[in-house]
Order: C-alpha cells, then structure tokens, then sequence
C-alpha cells in the first residue's frame, strides 16, 4: 500500500503544528515513518487520503465501539446541530444522559459532564482533595489518566512512548502530593499508605490497564485496594476512560463487583465527541460547585452536540443486552488465532486481553505491570506494525497502547486480520 499523499499532508502539518500532530501519539515517532491521514471512516474500516482502506483496531483510542460514523450517533448530531451549537445554560438533554448513564453504572447517583477524559480525572482528584480535606494522591507506574501535571508521573501511554513520563514542566510542588505504587502489588500500596497515614486524599487506578498494553488486575488486587480505601479514609477512583460502557454495560465495577468512589468516565460515552464525564454518591458529588465549595465549571460542558451523540450511543447500549457478549467472543476469537499463528511462527510473545481491549507484547513473560511490559522487544513491534499497515491492518502506533475492538468488525475481518499476522510473522 502506498502513502504518498499522507506523507506530503504530514509534511505541511509540521510547518504549522508542533510535530505535524495535535496528540503526540499520533506521530508515529515509537515505530517510525510517518502518520496515516484519515479521509473518513465507516464501521470497522478507515479510508485514508491515498485511497487506501484499513481495518482499525485504534477506533479513535476506544470511543467506536459501534463503529465509525454509527448512525443513530450521526443523526443525533446533525438534528442537534440545526437547533444550535452551544448555548453556556441547561438544556434538557444533559439530564436525560446523566440520568441514563446513572442507571447503568453501579453505586453512582450523580454525573458531572466535561470535555474530555483527562479533565475528568483532573475533576475527579480535586473533588477528592476537597471532599477529604488531604493534598496526597496514589497512582500507579504505566496508568495514563490525562495530560494533567498531577498525573504525569511515571504516566503511560503517548507519554512513556516518547521518553517523557514525568513531563518537564510539572512542577516540583505538585509532583511531590502525587505518589507513586507498582500496578498489581498491594503490599507496595499498604506500605505507601502506611508511610503517609492520614494525609492520602485518593487513589486512582486504571482498574483494567490499558495504557501500557492491556493489563488485568491480579486476582484479589482490586478488592485489596478497596479495603484499604475503607479502612483509611481514603476515596478509590476508578479511571474508566477506556473501561466505562465497553468491558461492560457498568465498567469495571460491574465487571468485578467492586464499587469505587469516583467513577471518571470519556471516549464511549460521548460516542465519539469530546466527552468526560465523572461520577459518584451523591454525598461525594455534593461538594462541587454551586451546592459545594470545590470548583469546577466550563463552557462547552454539556455542550448539546456532544451529549447528542453520548446518548444516541448508551442508548444503543442500554437497549442490546447482547453487545458485551458479541464484543467478548469477537475479541477471543482474535485473541486465539493471533495466539495460534505466533506459536506456528516460532514467535515469542505474550498477549493479554480483557473483554474488548487486547494487547500482543513481544516478550515470553507475564505482563502484570509496567516493568514487564517495557521488557518487550520494540523492534519486533515496529515490524509487526509496518507490515501489518501493508496488508491494510491499522493497530496503534506505540507497544504501549491496547488495541480496542469494535461489534462493526466481521468475523471475515478477523479470519483477514489473523492471515495479516500470520504472513507478517513469518518475516521477523
Ligand atoms: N488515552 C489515549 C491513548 N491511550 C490517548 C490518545 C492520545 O494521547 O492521543
């Protein structure tokens, strides 16, 4: 396949845009060459500006998981858009997402609707800091929650795939009330929480990983964070950027019935507008702004274009119980064809999976955290990634990112997909 076209639009973007891109991610700088331009998308497939069409396993980081340009998400916006694009004040349809995404999610009563994912999280620590009256957070090493300086430290995603984790710029002050745990190790958490007694306002996690591949909780993790929460004052968040209303109708707090205290939410539930959303009981939610003393606001919030979409798409979700299922047993059957042609192919890797996220790292051992998973071989991921965008697979540009898989794709995409890998993998 050829992109001539895409490489020439590249080189004006870096004339006019800081690396020719708007999100790091995109530039391709982890596996070389240059980005792919998007004309258009529909259902599981991507069309660039050379013609060429492409299966997608990004789907816009996770937001598609209907697929590109679903219908009823696009009517919903172009009927919004005749009535007007922003107003600044209540329109009836923010509460009629926020009412159906509380009646999805468990142990949620109320909904604030922002912009985008990292506000949500952003949102989410300083209700946290407010509600406890306490400055110090726990993350954990590879979880990506945003751009926002308290969470990188040692973040995932674009930021590990370019070297910066801890970004310049974060200051000192606000680094040091951001502590830092090992995913999957709750002794290590106890010890932090230990060491730091009555001073840790939260602990946010990725509750299923996907910014340093997918990684699972440990059997046992989640619940042991829970009951250290509850016996030391301290609120858990679930980030469910990713997670929310894809591994299941309710998250991961459904998915593993455990409850956490601030839900944050993006990608899915704006059907692939700019949404974020983050939640919690109401006696949690109550100290925002105007009921509470801790601000938070913006203008596009709500915006009625977004939460068109957001709710056309919980519609579609709330309304076919089978979904979760489908997405399920499509991304296993991938899961055991990569699996079968890697072994035939003398391959060494490991891959992880949970519902519809799944990730192929280049290393025989278990990827529980972000240590093993920066063990696997990033040359063999450049490899698989060229010569997958040659037989016409797009999967995301960086070995820390998960793949995301969307009900648009066919069983004859995946047989297409599995073949792609199978011939691939015979030339590493
Ligand atoms: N959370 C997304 C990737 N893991 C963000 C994509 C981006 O940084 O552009």
């Amino acid at each position: 396949m050829l992109y001539k076209r895409s490489s020439q639009l590249f080189a004006a973007a870096e004339k006019v845009i800081p690396g020719g891109v708007n999100s790091p991610v995109r530039a391709f700088k982890a596996v070389g060459g240059t980005p792919i331009f998007v004309k258009s998308a529909k259902g599981a497939y991507l069309y660039d500006e050379d013609g060429n069409k492409l299966i997608d396993y990004i789907n816009s980081w996770g937001p598609m998981v209907l697929g590109h340009a679903y219908q009823p998400v696009v009517d919903a916006v172009i009927e919004k858009a005749k009535l007007g694009t922003s107003f600044g004040m209540p329109t009836e349809l923010e509460t009629e997402i926020a009412a159906l995404a509380v009646s999805m999610v468990p142990n949620i009563d109320k909904i604030r609707f922002v912009n985008s994912g990292t506000e949500a999280c952003m949102s989410a620590i300083r209700l946290a800091r407010g509600f406890t009256k306490r400055d110090k957070i726990i993350k954990f090493a590879g979880c990506y929650h945003g751009h926002s300086d308290s969470f990188l430290i040692q973040a995932g995603s674009g930021a590990v795939t370019f070297g910066s984790p801890n970004s310049p710029g974060v200051t000192q002050g606000t680094a040091k009330d951001t502590l830092l745990a090992k995913y999957n190790d709750l002794e290590n958490v106890k010890t932090l929480v230990e060491a730091n007694k009555g001073e840790i306002a939260a602990i946010i996690i990725e509750a299923v990983a996907g910014n340093m591949g997918c990684i699972p909780p440990a059997k046992g993790f989640l619940e042991g964070l829970r009951e250290l929460c509850t016996a030391n004052g301290i609120l858990l968040i679930f980030d469910e950027v990713m997670t929310g209303f894809r591994l299941a109708r309710g998250g991961v707090q459904e998915l593993y019935g455990i409850d956490a205290d601030i839900v944050t939410f993006g990608k899915v539930i704006g059907g692939g507008l700019p949404v974020g959303a983050f939640a919690a009981r109401e006696e949690i939610m109550n100290h925002l702004a105007p009921l509470g003393p801790v601000y938070q606001a913006g203008t596009l919030s709500g915006n009625p274009l977004a939460m068109a979409a957001g709710l056309a798409m919980l519609q579609a979700l709330d309304n076919d119980r089978e979904i979760f299922t489908r997405l399920e047993e499509k991304t296993a059957y991938l899961e055991k064809g990569i699996d079968r042609v890697l072994k035939a192919n003398n391959v060494v890797f490991t891959i992880n999976r949970v519902g519809s996220m799944i990730s192929v790292h280049f290393d025989a051992d278990s990827v529980t955290d972000f240590q093993t998973a920066a063990k696997g071989d990033n040359e063999t991921f450049k490899k698989f990634f060229h010569g997958l965008l040659q037989e016409g697979v797009y999967i995301a540009p960086s070995a820390y990112e998960t793949w995301f898989i969307t009900d648009a794709l066919t069983y004859e995409d995946l047989d297409f997909t599995i073949n792609a890998i199978d011939k691939v993998s015979k030339t590493f």
